[in-house]
């Protein structure tokens, strides 16, 4: 996902680019705007962290661009693709990231990756309908 602030500094386009080089397909992609309820929903999984309201204001702020990506090792190699969390740190341990490319500090870091193949299912499945998700994998019975 390209979060508010990449769509919003007109990063996509250099992401899809990066995307492709990467030698990941995107196959199903959707341009939305997350009201509050959505993005609770979608990061429940930190519902109890201290920048959780910070973090759900961030992420309805504005548009974000959700696209599946395709490719072996997807996962592994997307969350290495766009570096650590932080963007302040990344673009000094990890200057050719995405996010130290393209984010602007801890909290608006330009990208979001799935960190297992059962959060990949789960957030696929969240924003595309799961016929036409084109997620297949040994993982589709989770
Ligand atoms: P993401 O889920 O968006 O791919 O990011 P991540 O795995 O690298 O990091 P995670 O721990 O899952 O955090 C989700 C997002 O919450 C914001 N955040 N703010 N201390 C803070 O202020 C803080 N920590 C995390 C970031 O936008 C982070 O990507
Ligand atoms: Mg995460």
């Amino acid at each position: 996902m390209i979060k508010p602030d990449g769509v919003a500094g007109n990063y996509s386009d250099v992401i899809k680019t990066a995307i492709f080089y990467s030698g990941f397909s995107i196959t199903q992609e959707m341009l939305l705007e997350l009201n509050e309820e959505t993005v609770r929903s979608f990061y429940a999984e930190h519902a109890t962290k201290s920048f959780f309201p910070s973090l759900v204001q961030y992420m309805s702020s504005g548009p974000v661009l959700i696209m599946v990506l395709e490719k072996v090792n997807a996962i592994s190699d997307w969350r290495n693709l766009i570096g650590p969390t932080d963007a302040n740190k990344a673009k000094v341990t990890h200057p050719n990231s995405i996010r130290a490319m393209c984010g602007l500090d801890l909290q608006r870091n330009c990208v979001h990756g799935s960190d297992s193949p059962q959060s990949a299912y789960r957030e696929i499945t969240f924003f595309f309908n799961k016929s036409s998700s084109g997620y297949v994998s040994r993982h589709d019975e989770l």
